[in-house]
């Protein structure tokens, strides 16, 4: 009998970590999920595999923390998805970002090096590097050019986790994802927000709708397409970063229309401009070529642009209809 591959995942309580622990599961993985301490539980997202899985402290800010989770577990990979990934917060608090997303990702290599510099270590890199961009579509040979503290946190990790693969010969690759998104996505992010108020409007439980920019393009995918993604790339015998996009760009403006006309409101009722949602520097459009990955990793996406805001309208539809019953319960 063989024994089970272990996988320990930093960020186990966000949306990719949560797909990712059950995608793990599904392929017999043993799944254990590094969690920060809090005073109150964030755990709505593992919530249905909380038995499933084992969970173990540790913070990327505390080297200490992380020697011995690492040394603990032992494990044969490590995805490492903590960060503070919330672009508009990288400005309100830089040093934490840097602290988090950049140096956090440092901590963790030295405790694989020091530990056990077989495991296979997945760095999520981000299309936020990108910022300014030099060409179109974007691809691994792309030069970054970060327009928010959170990217240069984020080139700050890429750059040392490829320096530790070619100093220590660390098996670890770069998942450059570009935005992905799902009915699990933080209600900050503008998909989601999108999604939420419109499910908001239709229950009769909201009447605007207050975004920033409409103009920004991105290339959003599905949260489930991309975590596979990530499995793929270690699995391959030699390390490298990939680029994980659709290959389509879309404006807000775009996903605003189509997530309004699902429930066949006219989006311009709802929607108003509010600069308090503009950023000191944008990154106006993004558009990833994914080739790399197709043709090594055999990895395409599977959810079109509309089947994605249709799924995540449905979605919020049934959630904020639940909350609404449930309130109506109250005495
Ligand atoms: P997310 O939902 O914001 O989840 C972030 C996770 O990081 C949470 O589990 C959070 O834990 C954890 N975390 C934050 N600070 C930590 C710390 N100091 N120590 C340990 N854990 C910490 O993000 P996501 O959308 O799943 O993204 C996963 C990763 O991919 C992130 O690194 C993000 O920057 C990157 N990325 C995301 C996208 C995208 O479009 N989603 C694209 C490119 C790259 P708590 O629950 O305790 O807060
Ligand atoms: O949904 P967003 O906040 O995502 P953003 O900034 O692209 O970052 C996400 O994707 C990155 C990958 O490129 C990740 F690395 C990162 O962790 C995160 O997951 O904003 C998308 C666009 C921006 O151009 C923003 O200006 O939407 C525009 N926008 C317009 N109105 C808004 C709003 N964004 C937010 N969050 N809220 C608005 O009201």
């Amino acid at each position: 009998m063989t024994t089970a591959r272990t996988a320990l995942i930093t960020g186990i309580t966000g949306q990719d970590g949560s797909y990712l622990a059950e995608y793990l599961l599904s392929l017999g993985y043993r799944v254990v999920g590094l969690v920060r301490r809090s005073a109150s539980e964030n755990y709505w997202r593992i919530n249905p595999i909380r038995h499933e899985i084992e969970l173990i402290q540790a913070d990327l800010l505390d080297q200490s923390s992380l020697d011995t989770a690492v040394r603990r577990i032992d494990p044969d990979e490590i995805y490492n998805l903590g960060a503070q990934s919330f672009v508009p917060t990288s400005w309100e608090q830089p040093i934490l970002t840097a602290e988090f997303t950049g140096v956090g990702v440092t901590r963790l290599l030295e405790a694989i090096r020091k530990h056990n510099p077989s495991i296979r270590v997945y760095q999520a890199s981000s299309s936020e590097m990108f910022g300014r961009v030099r060409e179109i579509p974007q691809t691994e040979l792309t030069p970054f050019h970060p327009r928010s503290p959170y990217g240069c946190a984020k080139a700050y990790a890429h750059f040392i986790t490829v320096n530790y693969r070619e100093s220590y010969g660390l098996h670890a690759c770069c998942g450059i994802l570009f935005n992905h998104e799902s009915p699990r996505r933080g209600l900050e992010f503008v998909t989601r927000k999108i999604t939420h108020a419109v499910a908001q409007i239709k229950h009769g439980l909201a009447d605007e709708l207050r975004l920033g920019n409409l103009d920004a393009k991105r290339d959003w995918g599905y949260a489930p397409d991309y975590v596979r993604a990530m499995h793929l790339m270690l699995q391959h015998d030699e390390p490298q970063d990939y680029v994980i996009a659709t290959g389509e760009t879309h404006s807000v403006r775009e996903f605003v229309e189509v997530a309004f006309s699902e429930v066949g409101l006219a989006w311009e009722d709802y929607v108003k401009e509010d600069e308090r949602f503009l950023r000191p520097a944008e990154v106006d459009l993004l558009v990833g070529d994914a080739s790399k990955a197709r043709e090594i990793l055999g990895w395409v996406p599977s959810v079109s642009f509309r089947g994605l805001v249709k799924l995540m309208v449905e979605a919020d539809l049934a959630w904020v209809a639940k909350q609404k019953a449930k309130r109506q319960r109250l005495p």
